[in-house]
């Protein structure tokens, strides 16, 4: 083979390997119907708040199924604390003191956290609790915790 042609062989494999490992990545993450939706009932962002806070998650246009249940549009709500950069929507969510899980499907939870501002987040996840594609994530809010 001449050399001009190897090398174009070897570009389009590349290419093709790309291709094959992005289509993979999408795959892996399930589709989100258009127009879903997950936000916070409460508390309303630049609230100020006791602690513990009650949280209360929403979701539009999807329906919440627990962790490891196979159901097309459905998920579980994870819940970002004070998480500046966001995780890796490719792989599975971690469970952190700052990512929790709620895997049983619970939409509310009384949260404990230090007086001062806070950010709070949310993203679905399959039941696998890797985010859907497209991701179904939150606008942040932020609430002002008071002291004791
Ligand atoms: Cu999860």
């Amino acid at each position: 083979m001449p050399k001009q042609l190897q090398l174009t062989a070897l570009c389009l494999l590349g290419a093709t390997g790309l291709l094959a490992a992005q289509e993979a990545v999408e795959m892996a993450r399930k589709p989100a119907p258009q127009g879903a939706e997950v936000y916070f009932q409460a508390p309303a962002h630049g609230a100020t708040v006791a602690s513990p806070v009650t949280v209360r998650f929403g979701l539009r246009g999807m329906g919440i199924a627990p962790a490891g249940v196979d159901l097309p549009n459905t998920g579980h709500h994870h819940l970002l604390i004070d998480v500046d950069e966001l995780p890796s929507f490719d792989m599975p969510l971690p469970a952190t003191d700052s990512i929790r899980h709620f895997g049983l499907g619970q939409t509310e939870v009384q949260l404990e956290l230090s007086p001062g501002q806070h950010t709070l987040q949310l993203v679905l996840g399959d039941m696998l609790h890797t985010p859907h594609s497209p991701p179904v994530v939150s606008e942040p809010i932020t609430i002002t915790v008071t002291g004791p």
